[in-house]
């Protein structure tokens, strides 16, 4: 479809200036084309990889798509739980059981409730003859809450085969982020029937980590390093390492400040709560997160890829040492709002684009050969 041209005049640039140049180009970007797989998605929120090369897609309003391997995109499955669907809530994110080829179970993330009581839920269910089967909820935040606003919502698994869930602090009721009792404001774990065991705290048995504000990028490193990115107020984008029992500081802690310009806040940073590892002021409004450590884009290696919604494109964080260490903007040329960034089992990039229309893209390497796939030119 689109592809970019190799940065050689800011690498001429740089040579000449090169201490100008260090963190702006660390890793001159790869080159790379754009391949729509899919579009016309309503809303996609989340996506996974299916064992036979099928892509699930979920979409905010409640409806999960496979796009198969041979690029045909299908309706709506069948069985999805009913979501809250109203502003930021909706379906959110699916997960594949590690013994998904055996067992065919996934998990959904979504808004559950009404406009008095809802809240982020996670539910399990077997996808067997195209439909959603043994549809059970294995955890729903508590305490519920009323404004269709910050459910967090992304999930992964560590390395124990546990989930890890983020839950946003449900905007009006940001206070609660510091209480370790309160679900709102935090990461879970979970066991994969909904138990909890092993966790930090015992007045809290299923809270991972807590003082978020709305975290919709979670990512785990093979070396088993959790990444995770909120959405900061005004300003105050974040992204964090995760680690159990520690507070990520909000609202006590911002580099933020609030919608109507005032203080949140006077602290940035406080002794006794982490602090970011890279934060972003003005906002870029992040959503979807990935950590590259294939071989495809070698340019790439221990990279966070962070989509934006508001700044419509993509941050590359390089990472050393899991320390960021320079930052450079990617995709712009889609000029959309991104919602999520994955990769793919394969080592290319998976990009989903936000709202009515929404697009599925994949980036591959400007010289390899493109693969048959819908939409792509
Ligand atoms: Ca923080």
């Amino acid at each position: 479809m689109r592809s970019a041209l190799p940065n050689v005049f800011a690498a001429a640039l740089c040579s000449v200036f090169f201490a100008l140049c260090i963190s702006a180009l660390a890793g001159t970007s790869a080159k790379y084309r754009l391949d729509t797989l899919a579009e016309d998605l309503d809303y996609p929120w989340g996506l996974a990889f299916l064992p036979d090369g099928g892509i699930l897609i979920t979409e905010l309003g409640g409806t999960l798509r496979l796009l198969s391997p041979d690029g045909t995109l299908g309706s709506p499955i069948e069985g999805v739980p009913a979501v809250y669907r109203a502003s930021q809530g909706g379906l959110f994110d699916v997960l594949l059981d590690p013994d998904f080829a055996r067992n065919q179970t996934l998990y959904l993330s979504y808004a559950a409730g009404d406009s008095d009581q809802n809240g982020t839920t996670v539910a399990r269910a077997a996808l067997r003859n195209g439909r959603l089967q043994d549809v059970s909820v294995i955890f729903t935040t508590n305490p519920s809450k009323y404004a269709p606003l910050h459910y967090g919502g992304r999930m992964i698994l560590l390395p124990d085969d546990s989930i890890l869930l983020t839950t946003g602090d449900g905007f009006d009721f940001r206070e609660q982020a510091q209480v370790v009792e309160s679900e709102l404001g935090k990461t879970i774990r979970i066991l994969r029937d909904g138990s909890a065991t092993g966790n930090p705290f015992e007045q809290a048995p299923r809270v991972w980590s807590f003082g978020h504000r709305n975290p919709q990028g979670l990512a785990i490193a093979k070396d088993g390093t959790v990444y995770q990115h909120e959405h900061g107020p005004r300003g105050g984008d974040e992204v964090n390492i995760i680690l159990p029992a520690l507070n990520y500081g909000w609202p006590a802690a911002t580099y933020g400040i609030d919608y109507n310009g005032a203080l949140i806040s006077p602290y940035q940073e406080l002794e006794g709560m982490e602090p970011p590892i890279h934060h972003w002021t003005p906002s870029i409004a992040p959503s979807g997160l990935a950590i590259y450590e294939a071989d495809v884009f070698p340019e790439w290696k221990n990279s966070l890829f962070v989509g934006a919604l508001v700044d419509r494109e993509v941050r590359r964080l390089q990472l050393s040492d899991a320390q960021v260490i320079a930052e450079e903007t990617l995709f712009s040329e889609l000029d959309s709002r991104i919602r999520d960034i994955r990769v793919g089992p394969d080592g290319l990039l998976y990009i989903l684009t936000d709202g009515v229309g929404g697009a599925l893209i994949q980036v591959r390497p400007s010289h390899a050969p493109s693969v048959a796939a819908p939409g792509a030119e």
